[in-house]
C-alpha cells in the first residue's frame, strides 16, 4: 500500500445535455462538443498530473440523450488513462436502471461501477477501498445502502456519493442526508456530486462538491472545474485539495441600464460600453435591459440582436425597460413630487447651461431614482 495517493475528482458533466434552453440548434451542437472537449481536458489532467485514479461522483452522462456513439467515445477516453483506473457511480441523470449503459455496453477493463447490489471496489495495489451511493432509479428520496462500508484503518478510504447533504428544505430531494451522517461513516474522502457549483461542505473533513466542470445554464455562473487531491497517510490521514478550472466557456447574466436614452445610436454604445469588458466571442449572454425609457422610443429587439450576435457566442436579450415618467405633468402636481420635479428640473437646467454634463446627467439619474423612490416606493438598482 502507497502511503501517498493523488487523484481527479469530478461529478456532473452531462454528456449529451441537451441544452435546448436557448432555442438555437447550433448552440446545442456546440455546447455538446463543449462538454467533451471538458471530459478530454480531464482525462489530459489525470495523465499530465499522473494521479492514481479518476473518480466520476455521478450524472456523467444523460440516460435519457446519451447516444451510442458518445457512449462509444467515453470509452475511447478511458483508454486513453491505460492501467488507472475510473471509479464512478451512477447519479439521477444516468441512473443504474435496466437499460442503462452503464449495464449494457462493453466497458474497459480499468472501469468500476459503484452500484446499490455491488458497492464496493477495492484497489489493492494502491491500498484503496472505495463505497458508491449512487442512484438505482431517477428518483431516490431514501439511500439505496444495503450493505454498510467496512472502513479499515490501514487502507484509504474513499466515498462516492450523488445527492443532497445538508438540505432539510429541497423540494425535490435526490439521496437526502445530512453532514453527520457521512461522517459518522468515518471515511477519509466524501467525493460529492449533484450540485452543480463548487461547494465544499466540510473540507477538513474532505467532503465536496467539485459541481460541474463546464456550466449547463445560466444558473451555473461562477468558476466549473475538478478537484485534485492527494491523501497522505501519517497518524490520521492528511488532504490536500486544490480545485482546477475546466471550463470552455461561462455564463453571464447583465444588467444593463438604459435610462433616458432615446436613439438605437445611445443604445449600441452604451451596449458595447458595458460588453467591452467581457470574453465576448467565448461566453454566453443574458442581457436584462433596464431603466426608464421614452414612450416614443421603441426598442427593436430583434435588430440589437442580430448586432450581437455577431460578437457574441450567444446571447439573449431581455427587454425589462419601463416608460419613462410624464415630467412635464408631475411638474404641476402640487404635491411632494411636483416640488421635487421641479427643484431637480432647475438643477438639471443649470448643470446644462453652465456646460456640466457629468452633473447633468447625475441629477438625471437622480431624479428617475427619487421618482421611482415617491411613486413606486422602492428603487430598483
Ligand atoms: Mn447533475
Amino acid at each position: 500500500m502507497k502511503s501517498s495517493i493523488s487523484f481527479i475528482h469530478c461529478a456532473d458533466i452531462h454528456l449529451d445535455a441537451p441544452f435546448s434552453a436557448m432555442g438555437k440548434e447550433d448552440f446545442s451542437t456546440e455546447r455538446r462538443k463543449d462538454l467533451k472537449k471538458t471530459f478530454e481536458k480531464i482525462v489530459d489532467m489525470t495523465i499530465e498530473h499522473d494521479v492514481d485514479f479518476l473518480i466520476i461522483s455521478g450524472d456523467l452522462y444523460e440516460h435519457e440523450y446519451a447516444s451510442r456513439s458518445s457512449i462509444r467515445w467515453l470509452n475511447e477516453q478511458y483508454k486513453r488513462l491505460g492501467q488507472k483506473p475510473v471509479i464512478l457511480v451512477p447519479g439521477n441523470h444516468d441512473p443504474y436502471v435496466k437499460n442503462s449503459w452503464y449495464r449494457s455496453y462493453p466497458w474497459n477493463d480499468n472501469v468500476h461501477i459503484l452500484t446499490t447490489e455491488k458497492p464496493e471496489y477495492i484497489e489493492e495495489n494502491l491500498g484503496v477501498y472505495f463505497y458508491g451511493i449512487g442512484f438505482g432509479t431517477f428518483y431516490q428520496e431514501t439511500l439505496p445502502m444495503q450493505k454498510q462500508p467496512v472502513i479499515l484503518q490501514d487502507r484509504f478510504n474513499i466515498c462516492l456519493f450523488h445527492g443532497t447533504v445538508d438540505m432539510q428544505f429541497a423540494k425535490s430531494a435526490h439521496n437526502p442526508v445530512e453532514l453527520s451522517f457521512l461522517t459518522d461513516l468515518g471515511f477519509d474522502y466524501y467525493a460529492l456530486g449533484h450540485f452543480h457549483s463548487k461547494k465544499e461542505v466540510d473540507i477538513e473533513k474532505g467532503i465536496v462538491y467539485p459541481g460541474s466542470p463546464e456550466p449547463l445554464g445560466f444558473d451555473e455562473m461562477g468558476e466549473h472545474g475538478v478537484f485534485l487531491v492527494q491523501l497522505t497517510k501519517e497518524d490520521t490521514v492528511r488532504m490536500e485539495c486544490s480545485f482546477i478550472k475546466t471550463q470552455q466557456r461561462a455564463y453571464h447574466e447583465v444588467d444593463v441600464n438604459i435610462d433616458g436614452i432615446d436613439s438605437y445610436d445611445q443604445l449600441e454604445k452604451r451596449l458595447d460600453d458595458v460588453m467591452e469588458t467581457y470574453e465576448q466571442e467565448r461566453d454566453i449572454f443574458k442581457i436584462n435591459l433596464k431603466g426608464r425609457i421614452s414612450p416614443d422610443f421603441h426598442i427593436d429587439l430583434e435588430q440589437i440582436n442580430d448586432k450581437l450576435d455577431k460578437s457574441c457566442f450567444c446571447v439573449k436579450f431581455n427587454d425589462l425597460t419601463q416608460p419613462m415618467y410624464n415630467l412635464e405633468e408631475l411638474s404641476e402636481e402640487r404635491t411632494l413630487t411636483g416640488v421635487f420635479v421641479r427643484k431637480m428640473q432647475e438643477k438639471i437646467e443649470s448643470a446644462h447651461k453652465n456646460g456640466q454634463a457629468e452633473e447633468k446627467e447625475i441629477f438625471e439619474r437622480a431624479l428617475y431614482l427619487g421618482l421611482e423612490a415617491l411613486i413606486e416606493g422602492k428603487v430598483d438598482l
